[in-house]
């Protein structure tokens, strides 16, 4: 008798267990799908331990998404703190909404020869 109390309070766990990452897994695509229509997105390839183009000029409000596509982890750190991110393994991607106006540069911490800038001005 003890026995089927246990094994079915196990079976009972489990399918809790399982529902609970089956509400994860579907819980976070939905997540990305409502961050995505954002006003306005501009990429930054980071390749051959350079960001492409290394200058750009953007609107407030508009997200930058830096990608790397080098094989070497890169960071985007800015000059004055304001971002940054962490190390970015091949294919990993930072982005950065730039809310004010103004010249924000920025280099990779791990190689800071590479260096760009991100002019936020209003059209
Ligand atoms: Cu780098």
């Amino acid at each position: 008798m003890s026995n089927i109390y246990r094994s079915s309070r196990r079976s009972l766990g489990s399918r809790v267990l399982s529902a609970l990452v089956l509400c994860a897994a579907l819980a976070t695509p939905a997540l990305f799908a409502t961050a995505a229509p954002a006003a306005h997105t501009v990429e930054i390839d980071i390749a051959k331990f350079a960001y492409g183009p290394t200058e750009i000029t953007v609107a407030p409000g508009t997200k930058v998404v830096w990608i790397n596509h080098d094989q070497t982890p890169h960071t985007v750190t800015s000059s004055d703190k304001s971002f940054g991110s962490k190390g970015l393994d091949t294919d990993d991607t930072f982005e950065h909404t730039f809310a004010v106006e103004g010249d924000f540069s920025y280099i990779c911490a791990l190689h800071p020869y590479m260096h760009g800038v991100v002019h936020v001005h209003k059209p």
